[in-house]
């Protein structure tokens, strides 16, 4: 709220240090705007987005299915699952773990489905930053090439409740 009344001819076109800045700000805001399609595709971190509806359930059952096919092991009671390379592999976030433990093989394409049992869950890959949100419905779809060899930790990075530091998972490569 003004005290003064503005004066009649109150614009004045920005001059100076003001325009160097708004023309500077500008140009970024352009630069952003263009990386933002450009690292999709060159930065090779971000999915194309391909994704389906599922009931959790039906997402449950697959996964099931899955583990029973390709079971090769267990760690702390949590399936080790190694299913021939090319074929769709699965992992379910769930309150509070990621299952079951995936181990594939390096240079071979597998095209991984993941969803959520329960609510919204981060799947963070570490240590190569790839973040996805996980939604309860949706089966989203990564077609993957796993490229370093050795044992990569899945952590939640979105709060799903009391149990969410503990929910950690793991691929195994080799
Ligand atoms: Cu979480």
């Amino acid at each position: 709220m003004s005290i003064y009344i503005p004066e009649k001819d109150w614009f004045h076109p920005p001059e100076g240090a003001e325009r160097a800045w708004i023309g500077i700000s500008l140009i970024w805001c352009i630069i952003m705007f263009i990386m933002m399609p450009y690292w999709h595709f060159k930065g090779k971190q971000n999915s194309t987005g391909e994704a389906y509806r599922v009931t959790p359930q039906a997402f449950v059952e697959r996964v099931d299915k899955f583990v029973e096919s390709y079971k090769v092991g267990e760690e702390n009671g949590i399936p080790i699952v190694e299913p021939p390379p090319g074929n769709d592999i699965y992992l379910l976030g769930k309150m509070w773990q990621w299952y079951p433990i995936l181990k594939l093989k390096k240079g071979q394409e597998y095209r991984l489905h993941i969803s959520s049992a329960d609510i919204q869950h981060g799947f963070s890959l570490l240590p190569v930053n790839m973040n996805f949100q996980i939604m309860p419905g949706y089966d989203h779809v990564l077609t993957i090439t796993p490229t370093i060899s050795g044992e990569h930790q899945i952590i939640c990075n979105e709060f799903c409740g009391i149990g969410h530091h503990l929910m950690t998972g793991k691929i195994i490569v080799e």
